[in-house]
Formats: structure tokens, sequence, C-alpha cells
């Protein structure tokens, strides 16, 4: 069980000093490049990962929703990520091109699932991926309602996980919250992602609103903070 917090959410202001608090609770931070494309929002970019780096102490997983992601790949590798996520329906060409690359630099690939796109899509790479990301919201924005019906295919995931003994991590990325947590833990997830409405909007300071996912969160609740 793990999480990720999602960098996107954060105080743009007071970057250095979030990711002080953050390095000692997140187990991994969820870095997402948006491109006003694939998904009509702008977020974070590569420069600003270049820049906070070295205030960054976990390993960093990208959400690529571009619609061109052959163009970041190589740099996101460069960068030093962890893992790259990657939504299928931007990959229907050139995944097993893309999963070489950055496989053979060390760094790990994982598929992302909009709420519309099935499971079935995976089945050739299900065997290889490091992570699915089962998308609990429409890709694009944070702050909006959780899908239900995800819950489903999360459940269905781990179905096979354990009947095929794949070993990907099951990720879940929107709406991760107090009101859905317990929800998605029984379903399956094993990877939360924590943005604005199961993390920043929980207190009025970071601290506090970290003490307070320590709270809801059972994995997370006996260290500091
Ligand atoms: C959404 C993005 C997510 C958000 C996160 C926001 O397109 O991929 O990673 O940053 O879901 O969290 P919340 O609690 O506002 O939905
Ligand atoms: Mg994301």
């Amino acid at each position: 069980m793990k999480i990720s917090v999602s960098v996107m959410c954060m105080d743009y202001k007071d970057m250095g000093r979030q990711f002080e608090l953050l390095n000692d609770f997140t187990d991994a931070y969820h870095w997402d490049v948006m491109d006003g494309n694939y998904v009509p929002n702008l977020s974070l970019n590569l420069d600003m990962l270049k820049t906070l780096s070295p205030v960054i102490h976990k390993p960093i997983h990208a959400h690529l929703m571009v619609t061109r992601p052959q163009d970041y790949v190589e740099h996101l590798i460069e960068l030093g990520v962890s893992e790259i996520s990657l939504h299928i329906d931007t990959v229907s060409r050139q995944m097993f091109r893309l999963m070489n690359l950055a496989e053979e630099a060390g760094v790990a690939v994982g598929a992302v699932l909009n709420p519309m796109e099935t499971i079935d899509s995976l089945q050739y790479v299900l065997g290889r991926l490091a992570s699915v990301t089962v998308m609990t919201v429409d890709p694009g924005f944070a702050g909006q309602k959780f899908i239900p019906e995800m819950l489903d295919k999360i459940a269905a995931l781990k179905e096979l996980k354990l009947k095929q003994g794949y070993k990907y991590e099951i990720e879940v990325d929107g709406s991760v919250n107090p009101r859905t947590f317990e929800r998605l833990m029984d379903a399956g997830a094993e990877r939360f992602v924590l943005g604005s409405s199961g993390l920043f909007t929980l207190g009025a300071t970071l601290e506090e609103a970290i003490a307070v996912a320590r709270s809801f969160i059972p994995f997370k609740n006996s260290s500091k903070v």
C-alpha cells in the first residue's frame, strides 16, 4: 500500500517548504503532465521538474496526459523519474517501442485507463507493467466528482493480478479522499494518488492536512507529523 502525492495540487508559492514536509509523508510524487490538447488543461512541465528535483527526495511517477508521449519519454528518463505512465489511447501504435526505451533505461512503465476504457486493451502488456492506473475521474482537472463504477474495474484488475501472478501495482487517481478511500482499498487499490480532496484541502496548513490524511489512511497513521 502506497501513497503518491499529486504535485499539481500543491501551493506553487510555497513548493520548497511543502516538499520538505511531504518527503516524510509520501512514498512517491505523482507528476501530472498535461499538454492542453489531450486534455483541456495545462499542468506541470519538464522545466519545473528540473528546477525542483533537488528538493524532491522520493521517487517521481510521471502521468502523461499528452497527445504525443513520444516527445516526453526520453526527457523524463534524463530527468531521473522512476516511472512513466502512459494513457493507452495515446500509445496503441508505439507502446512496445516506448516501453523498451524506458525499461532499458531502468525506468518503470505504467498504463493508465480512462473511466470509459476497459482492461481488455491491456491484455498483451499486463505481464510487463509496473502499474495500472485506474482514473476515477475523467483526466484533466483536480476537484472532480468520483466515478463509483470504477470500483468494479479495480476489483477486476486485482482478481486478474492474483490469478495470473502479475506484478503491476493498482493505482487510483482522482477524488481519492476520506469519503472514497475505504471503498477503493476494499476493491483492491494499492497505490493512492492524493490531490486536493485527499490532502491539500484537509487542513488550514499543510501540517494539519498531513495529520488528517494520516488519520484516515490506515497504513500511514503510525508515524510522525
Ligand atoms: C487529474 C490528474 C490527477 C489530479 C488529482 C487531483 O487529471 O491526473 O492526478 O492531480 O486527481 O486530486 P483530486 O482530489 O482533486 O481529484
Ligand atoms: Mg494524475
